[in-house]
């Protein structure tokens, strides 16, 4: 059984804040050298942080102090207190490494098992988990969830997508947990299977997260392969996947109030912007014990919205995610987001949401080229045909987002798909 301490008033849910906001504090200056110094530096002692609003004069804890500070020198526990350890990608120099102790994971699996039931999953539902294990957070994060759901688990990992699809069917899976870009490969593979996967398999709810994604992107996964598609957004520093999710009105995403204090800063000055402005979310994990961050900047863009839910859920929402500050493009100086770019593309007939940037260099100018592929059933021998549709998305991107970017159409199923995060961006510029 979950707890019910989701649905509490919103009132409760900010004294909450504030009472776990102190503990947090006393616990971090106690445990963390790395706090104790950070908030003696900027001459803080724990019995300054009184409430939620006092929370804007403790400095941001950034991506690099995690680097600068591996493998676990961000810890406010003993080491022999932790039971697991995740770590990110780290493409480029140290991965950034998570610690969690016995109560961390507890919480972290009632997160995501609140999760699935707001989207509508049940224990009766058989729960298909295609995010990786492993190091990524997102395989065991949402196994431990569907567990605590009371739900039936299957493990399935990413890949082996012909195998993924029959277990789907000979163990009548209900949820499917993965990318949303997987989710559109696994139908699209069940398709060339002979499969009709909306009448074939049984999928009730798709939990897809991970990376950004839009609603064109919604509605294909809802008409090809789920009954109800959901966003999921998590990220390993702040547990994994988990940390916000799409109820079943679908008008943003509950954050977990009771766990996650929530904050939208402009990300060039860090001044903290009034719900509904758009900014960088810092987030402070008011539960955690091993390894707890204060004002983290995630460096993911989006909006607050703190009115209370046509669902019922008290707990504040978090729009889609717009995109990661250091994703953005900066086209001839405009600044863009990949996921304003795949807005244009939804809202134009014929193109799919299966697209990449090229950015290249034009003399000393950055230049960018989106390729996308047409839909299945855009079928035309005319070349004007093809040029007319090109030059209209061309237009649209100039006159939505003032870009001049050019267009290449690509045939169906020509972008390489992808068994977890999708590969949006490619730089020549880095290569
Ligand atoms: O992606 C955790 C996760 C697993 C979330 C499964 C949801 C489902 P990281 O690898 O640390 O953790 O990547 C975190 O991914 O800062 C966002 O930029 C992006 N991201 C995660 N969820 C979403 C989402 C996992 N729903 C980074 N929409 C974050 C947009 C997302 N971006």
């Amino acid at each position: 059984m979950i707890t019910k301490s989701y649905i509490m008033p919103r009132s409760e849910i900010l004294e909450l804040q504030s009472r776990r906001l102190r503990s947090l504090v006393r616990n971090v200056y106690e445990g963390s050298p790395f706090y104790r110094k950070r908030l003696d530096d900027a001459g803080i002692t724990p019995e300054d942080i009184r409430s939620k609003d006092d929370l804007r004069r403790i400095p941001f804890t950034t991506k690099s102090d995690l680097r600068d500070n591996y493998p676990l020198g961000m810890l406010s526990t003993p080491k022999s207190n932790l039971v697991r350890l995740h770590a990110s990608s780290g493409t480029t120099g140290n991965p950034t490494v998570v610690a969690y102790t016995l109560r961390d994971i507890d919480n972290w699996a009632e997160l995501n098992a609140r999760c699935l039931e707001i989207a509508g999953a049940t224990s009766a539902d058989v729960v298909q988990v295609a995010y990786g294990y492993g190091l990524f957070t997102g395989g065991l994060g949402l196994h431990y969830g569907a567990e605590k759901l009371g739900a039936k688990v299957i493990p399935a990992s990413t890949g082996s997508t012909k195998r993924q699809i029959k277990l789907m069917k000979d163990l009548g899976t209900t949820v499917i947990c993965c990318t949303p870009s997987y989710g559109l490969f696994l139908a699209e593979s069940a398709r060339e299977e002979g499969l009709d996967p909306k009448e074939d398999l049984r999928l009730r709810i798709g939990v897809f997260g991970a990376e950004p994604w839009s609603e064109m992107t919604r509605k294909l996964l809802e008409e090809e392969l789920v009954e109800s598609a959901h966003d999921i957004y998590g990220m390993s520093e702040l547990n994994g996947p988990g940390v916000a999710m799409e109820c079943r009105a679908k008008k943003g995403l509950h954050i977990w109030e009771d766990h996650y204090i929530v904050e939208i800063i402009d990300p060039t000055t860090g001044e903290v912007l009034p719900p509904g402005e758009k900014g960088e979310m810092a987030v402070t994990t008011i539960m955690k014990e091993g390894m707890p961050l204060l004002r983290y900047r995630t460096r993911d863009m989006t909006i607050l919205n703190e009115e209370v839910c046509e669902c019922g859920l008290s707990h504040a929402r978090i729009m889609r995610i717009i995109g990661r500050t250091d994703d953005m493009l900066k086209i001839r100086g405009i600044c863009v987001f990949p996921s304003q770019i795949e807005e244009i593309l939804a809202s134009m007939e014929n193109v799919t949401p299966h697209y990449q940037l090229v950015i290249n260099r034009d003399g000393p100018m950055d230049k960018l080229m989106v390729r996308v592929e047409i839909s299945e059933d855009f079928k035309t021998d005319r070349l004007t045909d093809i040029v007319d549709l090109q030059r209209r998305l061309e237009n649209q991107l100039r006159d939505t987002l003032s870009i001049n970017a050019s267009v290449e159409l690509l045939e169906p199923k020509t972008i390489p798909r992808s068994e977890g995060k999708a590969q949006r961006i490619v730089d020549m510029r880095k290569i």
